[in-house]
């Protein structure tokens, strides 16, 4: 008797560690706004000419599709049912390009260190405006390729450089696997999430937050849609 039931508890286990969850399905979406989208304002480059002014420079916190699809909008499950952690498959970085932050927003695993790369071989100054996690500012000298930061707890963190005023981005510190960003056209997928049922977030910028309902099936997809009201 003990044998049997030990058996058949032990196989469904073992096959959930061997293929991951049982039954897991996607979470697809676009996100899009209703009102008209501003065009980026072009950026002045005031400072540093010879490296900044390589490449151009707009305004990248409200960038709209043709087909009013928002990119860079955070989307992310609030309550997963595991512990798995996110991961791109490489070591979390940003990097100062261009006297650009790059990319613009970025997800990175909460505890796990963080290179903040300068390829611009130029003076940037680290600005974080974190809530929940402690502020740095920290300057990145020239010859100072690459500087370490870790990111404790879960958070939205705007970065900034004191040295140029225009540059602006964003760590989204994430505290599990299933986040995730929209491209240009506002499209955005979640895949291999545990089937059940889901409060999901939207974060942008300037938009801001929103929530919504989903229930995920064991296979295949659910979609999640998302339009922003005009502001
Ligand atoms: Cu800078």
């Amino acid at each position: 008797m003990i044998t049997i039931r030990t058996t058949a508890l032990v196989f469904p286990l073992m096959a959930a560690l061997a293929f991951g969850p049982a039954s897991a399905g996607d979470i697809v979406g676009k996100v899009k706004y209703a009102g008209t989208a501003p065009a980026p304002a072009k950026i002045q480059v005031t400072k540093d000419q010879a490296v900044c002014g390589k490449v151009e420079h707009s305004d990248e916190s409200f960038l709209v599709g043709p087909d009013k699809g928002v990119k860079n909008v955070v989307v992310n499950i609030a309550d997963p049912k595991d512990d798995k952690k996110y991961s791109t498959g490489q070591k979390p970085s940003l990097d100062q390009n261009g006297c650009k932050f790059v990319p613009h927003i970025d997800i990175v695993p909460a505890g796990q260190e963080v290179d903040i790369i300068n390829s611009d071989g130029i003076l940037h100054n680290i600005h974080t405006f974190p809530k929940n996690n402690p502020p740095f500012n920290k300057a990145q000298p020239k010859f100072k390729k690459t500087m370490p930061a870790v990111f404790e707890k879960p958070d939205i963190v705007q970065i900034k450089c004191d040295v140029h005023s225009w540059m602006s981005g964003w760590i989204v510190v994430a505290g599990h696997a299933y986040y995730t960003l929209t491209d240009a056209a506002g499209n955005f997928k979640i895949a291999g999430v545990p089937a059940g049922a889901y409060t999901l977030e939207y974060w942008h910028e300037k938009l801001g937050k929103q929530s919504k309902q989903v229930t995920v099936p064991a296979t295949g997809s659910v979609t999640a849609d998302l339009e922003y009201p005009a502001k």
